[in-house]
């Protein structure tokens, strides 16, 4: 390719096991088609059975990572993974307002709230979930939220359609652009259905659900392809369908690997 392609950048942790985090987004972000930008905020020691812990970056360095990227390359659409402490988000907030990234600016901005992985491990040091309401949710364009995010963040249990809306209130009242209460851990649903709202479209999308274990990284995958679709230009329900589709695919092709959950796989337009 001789044409610069669009870009996205992601503020997120490492996955040693290759599943989740950074790994995922820009396996993510390639598959694609945009070239990936990244701010590594933790370097976490995990595998298929959990994660056994974690170390930050300093803030200093996060944000610097961030204004390297977005002063020389450009930015044309972010999002936030594990951020692992306050200080890191304040920083984050601070630097993406200096970089003109984030609602209001041509630059959108996708905030996936992750507080814990798959296995139940925190990936997130407790006083920072409130930075997180405060610093990064109005500053995004989307926030996308999964029914345990949504129970730590609003106290809401969401268990069907009228508390799934209930929820997406709850959580605009923080002053997102639009939310996305993603309903894949209401396991007694024969479907996965998501609803995207920004107060007053309330906008569902129904998807299968499929037989597998595997779906490390389920989220961050999800959320990284709705920002590569905002990269190239999409409208926010354009590139949540598309990133609701590109999600399915990698959950239909989700691979064994290790003893407990393996990764969706981004590259199943590579598999054979
Ligand atoms: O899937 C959430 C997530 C995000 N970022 C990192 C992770 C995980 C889950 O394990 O390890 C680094």
């Amino acid at each position: 390719m001789t044409t610069t392609p669009r870009t996205a950048l992601t503020i997120a942790g490492s996955d040693s096991g290759g599943g989740a985090g950074i790994q995922a987004d820009l396996r993510t972000f390639f598959a694609c088609g945009v070239h990936g930008l990244v701010a590594l905020t933790a370097v976490t020691v995990q595998n298929s059975l959990g994660v056994q812990g974690f170390t930050e970056i300093d803030a200093e360095t996060v944000t610097a990572q961030i204004k390297a990227v977005a002063g020389d390359m450009g930015v044309n659409a972010a999002k936030t993974g594990m951020l692992a402490t306050a200080e890191i988000i304040y920083a984050v907030a601070k630097t993406l307002d200096e970089v003109h990234i984030g609602q209001g600016t041509e630059v959108p901005f996708v905030v996936d709230p992750v507080a814990a992985s798959m296995t139940g491990d925190s990936l997130l040091r407790e006083e920072a979930l409130e930075a997180i309401r405060t610093e990064l949710f109005p500053r995004a364009d989307l926030i996308t939220p999964n029914l345990d995010e949504v129970r730590l963040l609003t106290g809401v249990r969401v268990t069907d359609k009228a508390t799934q809306r209930e929820a997406a209130k709850a959580l605009l009242e923080f002053g997102s652009g639009w939310v996305l209460v993603k309903g894949g851990h209401m396991y007694e649903s024969p479907e996965c259905v998501d609803l995207l709202s920004d107060g007053t479209d309330y906008i569902e999308l129904s998807g299968p659900r499929y037989e597998t274990e595997n779906t490390h990284g389920g989220g961050d995958t999800m959320a990284s392809a709705i920002t590569a679709s905002l990269a190239k230009g999409a409208d926010m329900s354009g590139a949540v369908a598309e990133g609701k589709r590109f999600i399915e695919r990698c959950v239909a092709e989700a691979y064994p690997l290790g003893a407990g959950v393996g990764p969706v796989s981004p590259f199943w337009r590579l598999a054979p």
